[in-house]
């Protein structure tokens, strides 16, 4: 399943079968053909563990019409085939994106997937990093039969009015008919209706704007998660040819001074930092994976989660929807240097994945704020021209939120300006021994110079690296669970007792494998810096960070 709940009743659409067969044509591939499991990277397979190269994914499916493809993620490249012909091309592991065939003949037809997951010289987001780049197709894949036309999206902004909620609809509809289309569009959300006529040009898409008073709605708090179906349906001559379901809450963020604001309430942050990644099953985590990991986050005393450092999966912020965490979501780089970020297919790659990632996931109330490249170069002129354009971009297309990027302590940032809150990434005790208040006072007196007086402030990583069952009965050894203990006690003790700061988030969650290339750096070539491994068995530290989340004052901070 996609999402968390039906999507349409009237278009038909249904998920791939999970059997899927896997050819490898490259060097330290199968032997022959294997069945699958898709959703699923290939590095679930033994004998692919280790394997970068292409994957070519087959199965027959029935399809009859206009054919609509939709591919939740494949990591990281993606060609789609159907019966030899080339659909659509993709590159990024972590939005979706469709394949359309025509006129499609009713039968049996070969669909093709071929990922590819071999870092060269087109890839400037996927690189060798601090967490493993997978292959395979890592979310669901949905077969869609379309009529003459469809709903291709519907994005709602609630705003707060003084006679309560009201929702800014804006539909677009597309036509995949030589025929103008003709018809209605009738939108419905939280018991009340609208309906208004469309024409939408031959071959071609366009937007409706709609408003709807929704007045009485109960708006979404992380204590209270009231969802609402948003249902539009396109109708010809009356009648029902199209429809798309969402689910939305009625909340709004504003940022006042240091504080960031739900629905007037200050937040306080305090969370962690999370990779899409669960041991055996790498990128592709289960659905039920994810619900766990939110219930650990839950019973840690968290409130928040950073989708470190790329857009998730929609079911997992369906989750966050619907349990009230609120999410930071951010767009694919991590930390990339200058020469980097100089790469010819960088800012194309990464706008790319930063339009899909709001066009795809602006509707989860969770999503609280949209952040953009982590630890990259904020410090040269050239790379604050690159950060410059992507808040840009990320605020004209959603205004509705916040805008940030989490970074680098070091100093000489030139976009604290741009950003409405700001992110820093610190490691006193782990990687140097300055003390934690005074590497982020010097941060926030750096931001307050350049541009960022007076935002609100947020520790976007913290943390220290524990490898799981290694203990030190002294707690000074690096990697023992006693050291890691002592040092997030101190950090977060620093960090929630600090008048200015509006969140922390720890890095990390959970352990991740990394590339090999980052392996001696990383003992089990693994950033080990989780407080559950990546099997989510507790480390000591996890009742260290749930005291401590616990023992908030009604402030957020630790009194
Ligand atoms: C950075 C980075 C993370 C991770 C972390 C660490 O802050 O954003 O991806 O690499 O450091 O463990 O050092």
């Amino acid at each position: 399943m996609e999402r968390l709940f039906p999507c349409h009743t009237v278009r038909r659409s249904r998920e791939c079968a999970p059997l899927w067969t896997l050819t490898t044509p490259d060097e330290g591939g199968l032997s022959r053909p294997e069945q699958v499991v898709v959703p699923g990277v290939w590095e679930s397979l033994p004998s692919l563990r280790n394997y970068r190269g292409r994957g070519i994914y087959e199965q027959m499916i029935s399809a009859d019409g206009n054919v609509r493809i939709r591919l939740g993620g494949v990591s990281f490249r993606a060609r789609v085939f159907l019966d030899g012909t080339l659909l659509a091309e993709h590159y990024g592991a972590y939005t979706g994106f469709e394949a359309l065939a025509l006129n499609v003949p009713s039968g049996e037809h070969c669909l093709r997937v071929e990922a590819d997951n071999r870092f060269d010289a087109d890839s400037a987001l996927h690189i060798p990093n601090d967490y493993y780049a997978y292959g395979g197709i890592n979310r669901p894949v949905t077969v869609e039969e379309l009529g003459r036309a469809y709903i291709a999206q519907c994005h709602v902004t609630p705003r707060k009015t003084p006679s309560g909620w009201t929702a800014e609809v804006k539909v677009t509809l597309r036509s995949l008919d030589a025929r103008p289309f003709h018809g209605s569009l009738r939108l419905s959300l939280a018991g009340t209706e609208t309906e208004t006529d469309v024409e939408i040009p031959a071959l071609d898409s366009m937007d409706c704007s709609l408003s709807l008073s929704c007045g009485e709605a109960a708006s979404w708090s992380p204590d209270s998660p009231a969802l609402y179906e948003v249902k539009a349906l396109l109708c010809e001559d009356g009648k029902p040819v199209d429809d798309l379901i969402d689910r939305i809450g009625f909340r709004e963020i504003r940022i006042e001074g240091r504080k960031i604001l739900l629905n007037g309430q200050p937040l306080q942050l305090h969370g962690f930092n999370r990779h899409e990644e669960y041991a055996c099953f790498g990128l592709s985590v289960p659905v039920e994976a994810m619900a766990h990991d939110l219930h650990l986050m839950r019973d840690l005393g968290a409130n928040c989660v950073r989708t470190a450092h790329y857009p998730n999966d929609p079911r997992f912020l369906d989750l966050c929807d619907a349990m009230g965490m609120l999410v930071w979501e951010e767009s694919h780089a991590r930390g990339l240097t200058e020469e980097r970020m100089r790469h010819p297919r960088f800012m194309e790659q990464l706008r790319q994945c930063t339009v899909e990632m709001v066009e795809q996931h602006r509707n989860h109330p969770s999503v609280f704020i949209w952040g953009c490249l982590n630890e990259c170069a904020d410090d040269t002129e050239y790379g604050a021209a690159c950060y410059r354009e992507i808040l840009a971009l990320l605020k004209r297309m959603d205004p509705a939120r916040p805008v940030t990027a989490a970074l680098l302590e070091r100093p000489g940032g030139k976009v604290y300006g741009e950003m409405d809150v700001i992110s820093v990434n610190l490691y006193p005790q782990w990687y140097h021994a300055t003390p934690v208040q005074e590497s982020l006072n010097r941060k926030i007196r750096e931001a307050e110079q350049g541009g960022g007086e007076n935002k609100p402030v947020i520790v976007s990583e913290i943390g220290a690296g524990a490898i799981y069952g290694f203990h030190d009965p002294f707690g000074e050894a690096k990697w023992s669970e006693e050291r890691q203990c002592a040092i997030l006690k101190d950090q977060i003790t620093a960090v929630l007792s600090h008048p200015d700061v509006a969140g922390i988030f720890l890095w990390q969650f959970a352990d991740v494998r990394v590339s090999e290339e980052w392996a001696m750096g990383r003992p089990r070539t693994h950033n080990n810096k989780g407080v559950v491994d990546e099997y989510r068995r507790p480390k000591l530290a996890y009742q260290t960070v749930k005291k401590l989340f616990s023992d908030r004052n009604s402030s957020g901070k630790i009194s």
